[in-house]
């Protein structure tokens, strides 16, 4: 049986220790590191498809949970899967319900067999185990599936970790029995341990005797501190196969994804740029730029200077602030294809600086410009 997931290293940053790779999955080949915006309800919120690809976005992320609540992942498998289904024939990752059924839903109740909760919509109880979120993610069919794991929330005592550690292993376990097209779909791990070293080990180490043709860690962002997250990630990557892609869940703020980079992370996920896309915040080369403030009302400029996106090249900062605070369509979707584009072109960057053996040069340039260095 050929591995329908298969990860290339193409080569180690000599300065830093980043992996600059390819991923080839069934429905194409990406290069890493990548940032993958998500589609949540099988659409990247005011993105066609054709302007993600226009945009350079080679892989997206969608959600089991939320398609399993509406449409309904039978009408999904009806029109002939996630791809035809959106219109979207590039690489699909499909993340669990795990970390959806924990941030969404109230009255969650944790068993072994899996998870009982309300759906965040009507309040109908539902239950979601291993099982199901493989046969849900079996019928959207994406490229990736994730494991289905639990995210406890920071901060967590040990003793608890430790439980939920083992727990998501033996979830894991169950997973992997339970994916039924293992020829066409491949199925990520997630390590989970929060803070400890410890337990991060040992989750990495039963996920890796499973071999999975993939690894996540989650469980960060999550409210810890930065420093937190890299300690985490220095500690938990030495116990990660080189040979398989690692992907850090959640993370799309750009120094994070920087530093992700530098730490062997392949491939980044985040509602961050389009979320803040949609009440009109951008990211630029020089930070955070809120283009609702009144200083922009006579701006003609783009909105970054050193963005050769197609708003930058022909919309201006006092156009598209009209149109967010007029609340137009228009705007969200200008504002939404640029934070999009900055974080691509951000990650071709890393890839680039990675190649030349320079990324943390790049990290500190960039730093420099972006304002993450002023006190
Ligand atoms: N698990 C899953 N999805 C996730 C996470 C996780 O821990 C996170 C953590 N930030 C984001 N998305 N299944
Ligand atoms: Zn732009």
């Amino acid at each position: 049986m050929t591995e329908p997931i298969r990860y290339e290293l193409i080569k180690t940053c000599k300065q830093s220790g980043a992996r600059l790779g390819k991923l080839h999955t069934p429905h194409g080949t990406f290069e890493t590191p990548m940032f993958m915006p998500v589609g949540t309800l099988a659409t990247v919120k005011t993105m066609s498809p054709e302007e993600l690809k226009e945009m350079g976005a080679g892989v997206i992320l969608s959600n089991t949970y939320h398609l399993w609540l509406r449409p309904g992942h039978d009408i999904v498998k009806e029109a002939g899967g996630l791809h035809k289904f959106m219109n979207w024939d590039q690489p699909i990752l499909t993340d669990s319900g795990g970390f959806q059924v924990f941030s969404l839903s109230d009255l969650r109740q944790i068993e072994e067999k899996g998870v009982h909760f309300r759906n965040h919509l009507s309040g109908e109880k539902l239950f979601l185990s291993p099982e199901g979120a493989m046969d849900i993610q079996n019928a959207l069919g994406s490229d990736i599936m994730m494991a289905f794991d639990e995210c406890p929330p920071y901060p967590a005592e040990y003793d608890y970790m430790k439980s939920s550690v083992e727990r998501t292993s033996r979830w894991a376990e169950r997973c992997l029995t339970a994916h039924a097209r293992k020829d066409v779909q491949g199925l990520f791990g997630i390590v989970q341990g929060g803070e400890y070293e410890e337990l991060r080990k040992q989750s990495a180490q039963d996920l890796v005797s499973l071999d999975f043709p993939g690894y996540a860690i989650g469980g960060l962002s999550v409210g810890e501190p930065k420093d937190v997250m890299n300690r985490v990630l220095d500690f938990t990557t030495p116990h990660l196969p080189s040979d398989k892609p690692r992907y850090l869940m959640g993370v799309g703020s750009p120094d994070s994804l920087i530093d992700g980079a530098i730490r062997g992370i392949d491939m980044f996920d985040c509602v961050l740029p389009t979320r803040i896309a949609r009440n009109g915040t951008l990211m630029t080369s020089n930070g955070r730029l809120v283009v609702r403030n009144a200083k922009y009302a006579r701006d003609f400029g783009p909105l970054d200077e050193n963005c050769d996106c197609k708003v930058c090249r022909n919309y201006s900062r006092a156009y598209i602030r009209h149109l967010v605070k007029a609340n137009e369509t228009f705007g969200f979707r200008l504002t939404t294809y640029h934070n999009l584009y900055f974080l691509l072109n951000l990650m071709k960057q890393v890839r680039q600086a990675i190649m030349d053996d320079r990324l943390l040069d790049f990290k500190e340039e960039f730093f420099e410009q972006y304002g993450f260095n002023k006190p």
